[in-house]
């Protein structure tokens, strides 16, 4: 099985609301990224108030965190051109010495998903717009790839009325702003775990063998949708041939942590970083909306998983 090479961190869920000056009503699907000898991490945080907002930690270890009260991005109130509403499941990716954040820019045409950059991973310039609605999730990778900028987003494509809109593409920019040469290259799988829509979690990891991509699938139940993990591993050079994708899902909701919460069984990534070593992948996940999880695989027992697969 799958899911036997995938290790909840026995102190789970690493932070909740409880952990969060000043109160809040939830802390999950964060970015995260090793700075400086640091973990630093860009938390979603819900407030009591119900609004989101993009808050600062650090920690020596990926464990411990320090939680400063530093908000980092909060919606812009441009109407027309980028009212934001909300602003929310942030991802990191260094590239060529800048941070870039993405992150699901909610407003009232629907869902965009918004550009930032930094130097120091606490002031951050945004950007633009790099997607109109819908769309909630890109992720991008950390080097250029012949050339030109490339990312994995999740446009609202396929069948009409189905619960399968949603599948995971690939693009290219020259700049980061402007993209194009869009390629789907995942579609969710019928009879499968990932049935329903699907999209990309964490920024990929570059291995020998390729990109190491944990995603995100859904299985629509008749109370539902359940959220899980998946893996997948992409060509180097050409990310939109898929060289494996296992059939069995990574991670599904099982602790309480993950099974009960604001939006139950959901298992949600939107970070995955080498250990210190550089043997392990470390994913955050956000547990059931509600907290934020760490858990660990051996990146060449990852890469094993995939290059096994039928
Ligand atoms: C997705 C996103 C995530 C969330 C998940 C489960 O569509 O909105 O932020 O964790 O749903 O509710």
């Amino acid at each position: 099985m799958l899911e036997e090479i995938i290790h909840r961190h026995p102190d789970n869920p690493i932070l909740t609301a409880s952990d969060i000056p000043g109160g809040a009503s939830s802390v999950f699907n964060s970015a995260l990224v090793r700075h400086e000898g640091k973990v630093v991490a860009l938390l979603r945080v819900e407030r009591c108030d119900g609004t989101q907002s993009i808050r600062y930690a650090e920690s020596p270890d990926g464990l411990e965190f320090q939680v400063t009260d530093e908000v980092l991005l909060v919606p812009t109130a441009e109407p027309q051109l980028t009212y934001e509403e909300a602003i929310y499941d942030p991802r990191i990716t260094k590239i060529e010495g800048t941070y870039y954040v993405t992150y699901a820019a909610e407003n009232r045409f629907g869902c965009q998903v918004g550009l930032a950059r930094s130097s120091d991973l606490k002031h951050w310039e945004k950007m633009e717009l790099i997607a109109e609605p819908d769309n909630r999730n890109i992720v991008l990778f950390p080097e250029r790839i012949n050339g030109l900028y490339c990312r994995l987003d999740r446009p609202y494509s396929g069948p009409f009325g189905t619960q399968q809109r949603g599948g995971i593409w690939v693009s290219y920019s020259p700049d980061l702003v402007f993209w194009g040469m869009h390629r789907n290259i995942m579609e969710s799988r019928r009879f499968h775990w990932d049935r329903g829509k699907i999209g990309p979690g964490a920024p990929p990891v570059k291995t020998e063998a390729g990109w190491l991509v944990i995603y995100h699938g859904t299985t629509p139940y008749c109370n539902g949708l359940v959220y899980r993990l998946g893996l997948a591993l992409l060509d180097l050079e050409d990310p939109t041939r898929v060289i494996a994708r296992p059939a069995e899902y990574l991670l599904s909701p099982r602790e309480t942590y993950e099974r009960v919460g604001d939006v139950p069984n959901v298992c949600f990534a939107c970070a995955a970083i080498p250990s210190e070593d550089g043997e392990e992948l470390m994913i955050y996940y956000g547990g059931a909306d509600t907290c934020l999880c760490l858990a660990t695989a051996r990146i060449g027992e990852l890469v094993e998983a995939c290059l096994k697969a039928p």
